[in-house]
Formats: C-alpha cells, sequence, structure tokens
C-alpha cells in the first residue's frame, strides 16, 4: 500500500469540523484514485506555536522542462549547494521518490544522510550513509515535516496576495506552509520539491536567501517524477532537525511579498541587492 496524498494544519476548536470535512472531500476526490483508507487524527497542541513569515514569492519565466532544470541548477549553484547535490537531487526527483517525506542530503557533499526511527525507542539517527543512485532508497531516508499551519487573518491576507498574481491553487498556499517552516531551520540551506501528482507540473526551489521560487514545467504533464529535497549544512545536528521537522508547531501570521513573474536572471539578482 503506498502513501498517496496528506494535508494538516494548526486551527481553532471552532474551525475543526469543518476543516476535517474538507481533508475528507479531498482524499475521497483524489486523482490517484480512492484510498482503502483514510486517516484523520486531531492532536492539541502542547505548546504554543513558533510564529514566522511566510517567505516571498516569485514565478521563474521557463518555457519547458529543458529550462526548467536549467533554472533548478542555476538557483541551487547560487545558494551554494555543490554539483553532486544537485546532479544526485534532479536523477532522485526524474525518478520519483517514492518516499511519504523529503530526502536528505548533505548541501556541500551530496552524501545522502539517513535520519530513522527505531521501533519504540523514539526517533533516532542512524549513521549518515551514501547511497548509490541506482539502489532503492530505504524508508527511513526521509522526514515528513508536521505541525505547521497558518492564522485565519495570515491566510486571508495570503490567499489575497497570491490571487493578485493569479495563483489559487490550494497547493501554492500549502507548499508554501511547508517551505516556510522548513526555511526557519537553520540546517537547511534549500529545498526542492516536485509534486508527484501527475497533472501538477510547477515545483519550487525555497531557501532564506532566494524565497520561494516557482519553476513552471519542472516535469512534463503526466509524468511520475516528484520529490522533495532538503539541503542540509555540515552543521546540522539530526535530532534537532527532526525534532523541529515533526514536532515543533510553527504558525504563519506575517506574510511575505509575493511577486509575479520574473526572468531568472533577475531572480538571482535581486536576492543580492
Ligand atoms: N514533509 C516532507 N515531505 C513532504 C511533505 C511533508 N509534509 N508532503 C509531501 N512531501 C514530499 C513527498 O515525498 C511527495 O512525494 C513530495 O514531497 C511532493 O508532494 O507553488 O503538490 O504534495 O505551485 O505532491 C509545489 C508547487 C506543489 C506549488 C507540491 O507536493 C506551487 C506538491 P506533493
Ligand atoms: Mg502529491
Amino acid at each position: 500500500m503506498s502513501h498517496v496524498s496528506g494535508g494538516e494544519g494548526i486551527y481553532g476548536r471552532e474551525s475543526l469540523h469543518e476543516e476535517c470535512c474538507r481533508l475528507l472531500r479531498r482524499a475521497l476526490g483524489h486523482e490517484r484514485g480512492v484510498p482503502d483508507s483514510v486517516n484523520i487524527s486531531i492532536e492539541k497542541l502542547s505548546a504554543e506555536p513558533l510564529a514566522i513569515s511566510s517567505l516571498p514569492v516569485v514565478t521563474c519565466r521557463v518555457n519547458d522542462p529543458v529550462e526548467a532544470e536549467l533554472a533548478v541548477v542555476r538557483i541551487l549553484k547560487h545558494i551554494g549547494i555543490c554539483d553532486e547535490a544537485i546532479i544526485k537531487t534532479t536523477a532522485m526527483v526524474k525518478r520519483g521518490t517514492e518516499v511519504a517525506g523529503a530526502l536528505l542530503i548533505d548541501a556541500f557533499s551530496g552524501t545522502m544522510i539517513a535520519a530513522g526511527k527505531r521501533a519504540g525507542k523514539g526517533d533516532h539517527i542512524t549513521e549518515s550513509t551514501d547511497v548509490a543512485l541506482h539502489e532503492a532508497l530505504p524508508g527511513d531516508f526521509n522526514v515528513r515535516v508536521s505541525r505547521f499551519g497558518i492564522t485565519p487573518g495570515g491566510r486571508a491576507r495570503l490567499l489575497s496576495a497570491l490571487a493578485d498574481v493569479g495563483l489559487t491553487h490550494f497547493r501554492v498556499m500549502e507548499a508554501l506552509q511547508v517551505a516556510s517552516k522548513v526555511a526557519g531551520c537553520p540546517f537547511v540551506e534549500a529545498e526542492v520539491c516536485v509534486s508527484d501528482d501527475t497533472h501538477y507540473t510547477t515545483g519550487y526551489v525555497a531557501s532564506r536567501k532566494l524565497g520561494y521560487v516557482r519553476i513552471p514545467h519542472v516535469k512534463a504533464e503526466g509524468s511520475h517524477s516528484g520529490g522533495r529535497v532538503f539541503f542540509l549544512n555540515p552543521a546540522v545536528e539530526l535530532s534537532h532537525l527532526m525534532e523541529y521537522m515533526k514536532k515543533t508547531p510553527v504558525i504563519i501570521d506575517e506574510i511575505g511579498r509575493i511577486k509575479g513573474v520574473k526572468p531568472l536572471d533577475e531572480i538571482l539578482c535581486t536576492a543580492d541587492s
């Protein structure tokens, strides 16, 4: 049985009914078919969520998958990600990662990093291990970001700012929340995301340096590619990273600037100024 889709948020008690219905509707109407099982769980937060801003958003002007790949590579290089890490990432995403979470890769060496879970003993870190590209990825090579959300006021402002530049798809809203939480982790230099849904062909590269850069045509229509990768810096403490990604509740209230479509060169040079 494979994981098909997930969604989550942080809500006040008064909107729980509505939000559960929305998630259920989405699970039952998914393009990948009627699911064998749907799990909905509700958890009371034990700590006040950390308030963060959403990353600034811009869409890169690209016309086809070839230009899109070039843009991803140039953006990652600009952020300082090494060639080895970039090559592995594009290969893995093209093949499709087939995991529910994001893969971890050392930004400056390209080594894959395993962060696993041992039953009954809570989270623990397996050793950093390199995986050859042709090997199947073990399940513990990924982390699923959880406990993120947006305040009702933030949501209203974000929806309106996104609509002003023609962005109305629910995925933008959701992916931006994940990316903003991820970018809030000092161990992450950048994130690449390509939807595994065959009809959603826009991906993004996110970083503190350049914000959330949307890349249209990152895969061809109908393609089964997809996945997420976090590029980690050598200072990483994996237990802190896992705790933050999976457990720390983070909520967006302030909204970063939302720009429309810009050429790649402009995106790269405005970031320097
Ligand atoms: N934490 C970590 N990884 C995740 C999470 C999560 N919460 N959710 C999904 N993933 C991984 C998983 O491996 C999926 O295969 C992959 O990311 C893609 O997930 O601006 O729809 O939910 O137009 O298919 C981005 C562009 C859309 C939005 C992303 O991703 C835009 C999308 P999907
Ligand atoms: Mg998906």
